[in-house]
C-alpha cells in the first residue's frame, strides 16, 4: 500500500513538472477570451504557439498576432507579426519568432466571418 502511494505520489509530481514546463497565458477583453499555450517554454528564436478562443462567434475566424517592443536604450523598437492557422473549433496554431528575450507586448486580432473585427492585448516575457 505504502509502495502504491509513493508511485501515485510521483505521477502526479511527473504530470504538475510537464505542466509547469510549457507556457500558458489567458488573454482577454470585453469581447473574447483567448488562452494562448506552449507544449515548451517560450524561447528567443522560433516558437508555435497555439489559441484556444471559447467564443461561438471566433470558432472559425482570421486570427493573427502582433509583438512589439517599445524602443530601449539603445535600440530600436522592435515588432513582428504571424498570422495563425485555424485548426477549426476554435483552435488556432502560430509560428512566432522572438527576436530578443524580455518583455513583448502582444496584440492578438480576430476577424470573424461576419461582424467587427476585435483586438486583445497582453504581454509575454520570454
Ligand atoms: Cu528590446
Amino acid at each position: 500500500m505504502k509502495t502504491l502511494t509513493k508511485i501515485f505520489m510521483i505521477m502526479i509530481l511527473g504530470v504538475s513538472l510537464a505542466y509547469a514546463g510549457g507556457f500558458e497565458k489567458v488573454a482577454q477583453s470585453s469581447a473574447a477570451k483567448v488562452v494562448m499555450s506552449s507544449e515548451k517554454p517560450l524561447v528567443t528564436g522560433n516558437n508555435i504557439i497555439m489559441l484556444s478562443i471559447e467564443n461561438e462567434k471566433y470558432k472559425n475566424a482570421a486570427v493573427s498576432l502582433k509583438f512589439f517592443m517599445p524602443a530601449m536604450p539603445g535600440m530600436p523598437v522592435m515588432e513582428s507579426s504571424a498570422d495563425a492557422l485555424s485548426l477549426g473549433n476554435g483552435k488556432y496554431k502560430a509560428d512566432v519568432n522572438f527576436a530578443m528575450s524580455g518583455t513583448w507586448q502582444v496584440h492578438i486580432f480576430i476577424t470573424p466571418k461576419t461582424g467587427k473585427k476585435v483586438r486583445i492585448k497582453t504581454s509575454i516575457n520570454i
